[in-house]
C-alpha cells in the first residue's frame, strides 16, 4: 500500500466490474499503521493527491475495499497485483534489491489457486516476469504459469501529485507471458482507464518499455545538462540556445528539449537505467552487438545527471572565492530538499550529496523546503528567513513556485553580507536583479552571467 498500490486499489474498488478489492500491507513497525488508516478511508500518503481521500472514503464506506495483512485471503481472489519497490543494492555491479519483491511473490505463491491472474506492476529488470517471478510462483504453488495461472507485467506510470489521473489517463502497457495472460490482464486494467488505452505486448517488451522510457527521459535530461555545462564554459546562456533549438518546427522534427538543473532524483530515473542494463546483460548475453569498449550511453547519462549536484557545489566554491569568503565556517542556505518541484517527495534527492559536500568542507548548512517537514539526519528550518539570515550563500535546489518570487533586497538584508552568493540550480531568479544588489551570482547554464562584474553597494 504505497504511491502505486493505494490509488490502484481505490480505482479498481470503485469500478462496477469488480465486487471487492483487498489492499495487502505487511503489519510491520514502519508501515503497519497504514492498515487502520486505510480501513478508516484515510490516505497515509504524504502530499496532496487530488481525489484520493474522497475515493478511499467512498470505496471503504461501500464495503468494496479493505486493507489487511492476512495474505491467506489471496486464495479467495481472481487476480492479484504486486507494486513493491525494487531499488538497487549496487549500481556498479547492477545488483537490484529484489528482497521485498520476492517476499511479496512468495506470499502470492503460497495461496495461489488455479485460474488466478498475477500481475507485476513494479519496475523490474527485463526478464524478471518470465524468469524469477514465474519460478518463485511455480515453486511456492506447485502450479504451472500459463497453464494453471496467468502471469503478466503492467508497469505503473504514476507521478506524485497526480496518481489517480495518471492511472486513468496514461496508456497502460500490458505484457503477459502468453496471449491468454495478456488478455486476462487487459480485462483487469481496461475498466479503470478513462483516456488511457491498453497497449498489449509480451511481458519482456513491457519490462523494456518501462525501463527504457525512464532511461530515455534521464538521457534527455543528461543531454541538456551537458549542453548547460558547455554553455557555462563558452560564456553563453543555455536558455537562449534552448529557445533557439526549440524553434525548429516542421514535419518529422521532434524537439524534446527538457530542462537543465541541479540534479535528478526520485525512485525511478535514478535506477531504471540499471534495470535496463542488467536486462540486456542477462537476456542479450553473447548476442548484443555494440562498439567495443564503449560505455553504455545510458549509464554515461546517469553519471552526468549524478554529477550536477557536484557541479552545484563547485559553482558555490567558485562564487565564495569571488566573494572572498572561505566555505569553511560559512553559512549556506539551501532552498529546496524535495527531488521534484512543488512536491514533498525526497526519495534520492540530489540535495543530499550537495549538502554532504558543503558539510565536508566545514560549512554550516540550513535547509528550507515548504513541503518537507522532516528528513532523517537533516534538520529543516521552517522559514526562508531563518535559512537565509546571516547566510554567506543561498542555493536554489528545487523549483518550488515559492522560490520564483525571491526578493533580492530582502534576501540581501537578511544575509547582512556585502556580497552574498546566490546559486540558481533551477532557473528561478533573474540574475541581473541580484547582481545589481551586489550578489555574486552563478546559475546552471548561465555562462553569460557566471563571470559577471561584482556590483559595489
Ligand atoms: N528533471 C530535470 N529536468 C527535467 C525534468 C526533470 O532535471 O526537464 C529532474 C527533476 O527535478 C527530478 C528528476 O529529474 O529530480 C525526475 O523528475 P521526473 O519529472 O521525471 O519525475 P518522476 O521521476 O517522478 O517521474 C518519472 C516519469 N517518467 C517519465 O516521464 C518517462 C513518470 O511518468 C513515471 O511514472 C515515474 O518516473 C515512475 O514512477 O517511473
Amino acid at each position: 500500500m504505497g504511491y502505486v498500490g493505494i490509488p490502484a486499489a481505490a480505482l479498481l474498488a470503485d469500478s462496477p466490474q469488480f465486487d471487492h478489492v483487498y489492499g495487502f500491507q505487511r503489519d510491520s513497525p514502519s508501515s503497519g499503521y497504514k492498515i487502520a488508516m486505510l480501513n478508516r478511508g484515510e490516505s497515509p500518503l504524504k502530499g496532496v493527491e487530488p481525489g484520493l481521500e474522497e475515493l478511499l472514503r467512498k470505496v471503504v464506506a461501500a464495503g468494496k475495499f479493505r486493507c489487511t495483512s492476512d495474505f491467506s485471503k489471496i486464495a479467495d481472489l481472481d487476480a492479484v497485483t504486486l507494486s513493491i519497490q525494487t531499488p538497487f543494492l549496487n549500481k556498479e555491479d547492477l545488483l537490484p534489491d529484489f528482497s521485498a519483491l520476492k517476499e511479496g511473490i512468495r506470499h502470492v505463491g503460497r495461496h495461489l489457486q488455479p485460474g488466478m491472474l498475477v500481475v507485476l506492476e513494479s519496475t523490474i529488470t527485463p526478464g524478471t516476469t518470465a524468469g524469477m517471478a514465474r519460478e518463485l510462483l511455480e515453486q511456492e504453488s506447485g502450479l504451472k504459469a500459463g497453464q494453471d495461472f496467468a502471469l503478466a507485467h503492467a508497469p505503473e506510470r504514476v507521478m506524485v501529485g497526480r496518481l489517480l489521473r495518471n492511472i486513468r489517463e496514461h496508456d497502460r502497457c500490458v505484457g503477459g507471458i502468453d496471449e491468454t495472460s495478456t488478455k486476462r490482464a487487459t480485462e483487469l486494467y481496461s475498466p479503470v482507464l478513462t483516456l488511457g488505452k491498453v497497449i498489449p505486448m509480451t511481458a519482456t517488451a513491457a519490462e523494456v518499455t518501462k525501463t527504457a522510457e525512464n532511461t530515455f527521459r534521464d538521457l534527455q535530461i543528461a543531454a541538456i545538462n551537458e549542453l548547460a555545462l558547455y554553455c557555462e564554459a563558452m560564456g553563453i546562456n543555455i536558455y537562449d540556445v534552448r529557445t533557439g533549438i526549440d524553434s525548429l518546427k516542421g514535419e518529422g522534427i521532434t524537439r524534446a528539449m527538457l530542462w537543465p538543473g541541479a540534479g535528478v532524483g526520485g525512485h525511478c530515473l535514478t535506477k531504471d537505467t540499471y534495470h535496463l542494463e542488467r536486462g540486456v546483460q542477462m537476456l542479450g548475453k553473447g548476442t548484443l552487438d555494440y562498439p567495443e569498449k564503449e560505455p553504455s550511453l545510458y549509464v554515461l547519462a546517469r553519471r552526468i545527471n549524478d554529477f550536477m549536484p557536484i557541479h552545484m557545489f563547485r559553482l558555490t566554491v567558485d562564487a565564495m572565492k569571488r566573494a572572498g569568503v572561505p566555505l569553511k565556517g560559512a553559512k549556506v542556505a539551501m532552498l529546496g530538499w524535495a527531488f521534484l518541484s512543488n512536491s514533498d517527495d525526497t526519495r534520492n534527492t540530489p540535495s543530499e550529496p550537495y549538502r554532504d559536500a558543503c558539510i565536508r568542507e566545514g560549512a554550516q548548512v540550513a535547509v528550507h523546503d515548504p513541503y518537507v517537514a522532516e528528513y532523517p539526519g537533516v534538520p529543516l528550518v521552517p522559514s526562508i528567513e531563518e535559512a537565509v539570515k546571516g547566510a554567506d550563500a543561498t542555493i536554489i535546489f528545487a523549483g518550488h513556485n515559492q522560490y520564483r518570487s525571491l526578493d533580492a533586497s530582502y534576501l540581501k538584508n537578511l544575509s547582512g553580507k556585502k556580497h552574498p552568493v546566490i546559486i540558481d540550480g533551477r532557473n528561478m531568479i533573474d540574475p541581473d536583479i541580484f547582481i545589481r544588489h551586489g550578489f555574486v551570482y552563478k546559475g546552471i547554464g548561465r555562462g553569460d552571467k557566471n563571470g559577471h562584474a561584482i556590483t559595489e553597494p
